[in-house]
C-alpha cells in the first residue's frame, strides 16, 4: 500500500478495532484506489482526502421503545450514519434486522457514498437502521416501532438534508408508517423525505424492482463484453427479496432464467425457471414466511435441498449474490472456481469476503462485477423518486426503466474506462471504486478542509 493510504488505514483499524465490517469495505477499496492515490498523493494529502472519506459527517445513535401487543415494552438501538455529503444530501437505506450494530451501518454507509457518486446523481453517503427484526412481528407491533423509530429520526432528516429509503427489513409497509409519523410530527408535505413509497403518495414507479431490474442491466453490458447475450442463459442466486425478485422477472423479460435460488433454509433448482406465476407465488411465500423457501419445491414439486447454499452448482451460467454480507467465503468461492462458471455478478452489498474476492479476482475463467455499480441501480431509482417529487409530477413506468437502463450502461461504461486510465486493463471491481472515488474526492477538494 502507498504510505499515505497505509498511514490512514493503519488510523482507521486503530480507532475502530472492533468493526470488522467497516474495517473489511475500508480495506477493499483502498486496494482498488491505491494506482490513483499513488499519481496524486500530495494532493490527497493535502486535503486530507482518505481520512475525511473514512470518518462519517455525523453518527446519531438512538434508543427505540415499543410495546408489544401484550403490552410488554422493548427497547431497541436507532441509528443513522450520515457518511459523506460532498456531492449531495445524505442518501442510503434502513436496514431493520436483528444483526445491525454499528458496525454494519458504517460498512453500508461507506459503500453507499462511493455507490451513489457512481449512479452521477447529487446523492451523499449514509445509511440507517435498527436491530429490531419485523419478522414474527405482528402489523400493529411494526406500526408502532416504526412511529417510535420517527419520533427520533425527524429531526434529524429532510428532503435536502437526508433521505432514508429501504433495505433488509424495511419495504414498503414500513415506508408508509415511517413516512405517515413524519407528516405527522412536522405538519408538512414533505414526501421528498424517504423513498420507496408507495405509489399513491409520491412513491416512483419500478422503484420496487429497480436494484434487480439494474443488476441485470448490467449484466446484459458484461456479456456484451464477451460477444454474449443474455437469452437462454441460467443464473443462481442467493436471496428472494424485492432484490432478488426483480432479477428473475427482468432475466424472464429478457430471455433468461434463474434456474437456482437459496433462502434461509436451504436452496431450491427449478430447472425451467422462476417465470410467469412463480413470481407471484414468491411474493406470497415471502409475506407469509421470510425464513423458508422450500414451500415452493412442494408447490411446484421442484427439488429443495436444505440447509446449504446452491453455490459450486455446475449447470448454470451466472452468479448473483442477492442476500446479504459475507455470503460468499473462501470456502465456496473455490466451490465456485471449480463449477467452471464464467460470471459472479455481486448484487447484495458486499457479499464476498475480501479473501474470496481476491481469489474469484484471480481466477482467469471468471468475470467478477462489484455490487456498488452493480446494485446501484436501486439507490439511483430513489434518485428518480426524489426528482419527481421534487417536480410534483410522475413519470410512466417506461420513462423510468428507460433512465435507470441508460445509468446503469452509464455505470458500467464508467467503471470499464477508469479502470484502462489507470492502467489496469478490464477491471469492473477496481473501476466502479476508482470511478465512485474520483467524484466525491474531486468535490471534497474543491470544498475545502470541512
Ligand atoms: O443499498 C442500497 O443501495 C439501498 N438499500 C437503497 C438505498 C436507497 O436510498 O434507495
Amino acid at each position: 500500500m502507498h504510505q499515505y493510504m497505509q498511514r490512514v488505514y493503519d488510523e482507521v483499524k486503530a480507532r475502530n478495532p472492533h468493526e470488522k465490517l467497516f474495517l473489511q469495505t475500508v480495506e477493499e477499496v483502498f486496494e482498488s484506489l491505491e494506482p490513483i492515490v499513488e499519481k496524486n498523493a500530495e494532493l490527497y494529502e493535502k486535503y486530507g482526502v482518505l481520512e475525511r472519506m473514512c470518518e462519517p459527517d455525523r453518527m446519531i445513535q438512538f434508543r427505540v421503545t415499543w410495546a408489544d401487543d401484550n403490552g410488554m415494552p422493548h427497547v431497541n438501538r436507532g441509528f443513522r450514519v450520515q457518511f459523506n455529503s460532498a456531492i449531495g444530501p445524505y442518501k442510503g437505506g434502513l436496514r431493520f434486522a436483528s444483526d445491525v450494530t454499528l458496525d454494519t451501518m458504517k460498512f453500508l454507509g461507506f459503500e453507499q457514498t462511493f455507490k451513489n457518486s457512481l449512479t452521477s446523481l447529487p446523492l451523499g453517503g449514509g445509511k440507517g437502521g435498527s436491530d429490531f427484526s419485523p419478522i414474527g412481528k405482528s402489523d400493529a407491533e411494526v406500526m408502532r416501532f416504526c412511529q417510535a423509530f420517527m419520533t427520533e429520526l425527524w429531526r434529524h432528516i429532510g428532503p435536502d438534508v437526508d433521505v432514508p429509503a429501504g433495505d433488509i427489513g424495511v419495504g414498503g409497509r414500513e415506508i408508509g408508517y415511517l413516512y405517515g409519523q413524519y407528516k405527522r410530527i412536522k405538519a408538512v408535505w414533505e414526501n421528498g423525505v424517504l423513498t420507496g413509497k408507495g405509489f399513491s403518495y409520491g412513491g416512483s414507479l419500478i422503484r420496487p424492482e429497480a436494484t434487480g431490474y439494474g443488476a441485470v442491466y448490467y449484466l446484459v453490458e458484461v456479456l456484451k463484453h464477451f460477444g454474449e447475450t443474455i437469452e437462454g442463459k441460467r443464473i443462481a442466486i442467493s436471496g428472494y427479496g424485492n432484490v432478488g425478485w426483480g432479477i428473475m422477472k427482468k432475466a424472464m423479460h429478457l430471455g433468461a432464467k434463474v434456474t437456482y435460488f437459496a433462502g434461509p433454509d436451504g436452496y431450491i433448482h427449478d430447472p425451467d425457471g422462476v417465470t410467469g406465476e412463480k413470481l407471484d407465488f414468491i411474493l406470497e411465500m415471502r409475506a407469509k414466511d421470510p425464513m423458508h423457501c422450500k414451500p415452493y419445491a412442494d408447490k411446484y414439486g421442484v427439488e429443495f435441498v436444505p440447509g446449504t447454499k446452491c453455490w459450486g452448482v455446475k449447470d448454470v451460467d451466472i452468479i448473483m449474490p442477492a442476500a446479504t454480507q459475507n455470503d460468499v467465503n473462501e470456502e465456496w468461492a473455490q466451490k465456485i472456481i471449480d463449477s467452471g462458471v464464467k460470471y459472479y455478478i455481486e448484487v447484495a452489498n458486499m457479499p464476498t469476503t475480501n479473501e474470496a474476492l481476491a481469489m474469484l479476482r484471480k481466477c482467469e475463467h471468471i468475470t467478477v462485477a462489484p455490487s456498488k455499480a452493480v446494485n446501484a441501480g436501486g439507490v439511483a431509482t430513489s434518485g428518480f423518486e426524489m426528482s419527481q417529487n421534487s417536480m410534483r409530477y410522475s413519470w410512466t413506468a417506461e420513462e423510468v426503466d428507460e433512465r435507470l437502463k441508460v445509468t446503469m450502461k452509464n455505470i458500467y461504461a464508467a467503471s470499464v474506462e477508469a479502470a484502462e486510465k489507470a492502467g489496469l486493463g478490464y477491471d469492473l471491481v477496481a473501476g466502479g471504486n476508482i470511478a465512485g472515488f474520483l467524484r466525491v474526492a474531486d468535490a471534497m477538494i474543491a470544498q475545502g478542509l470541512v
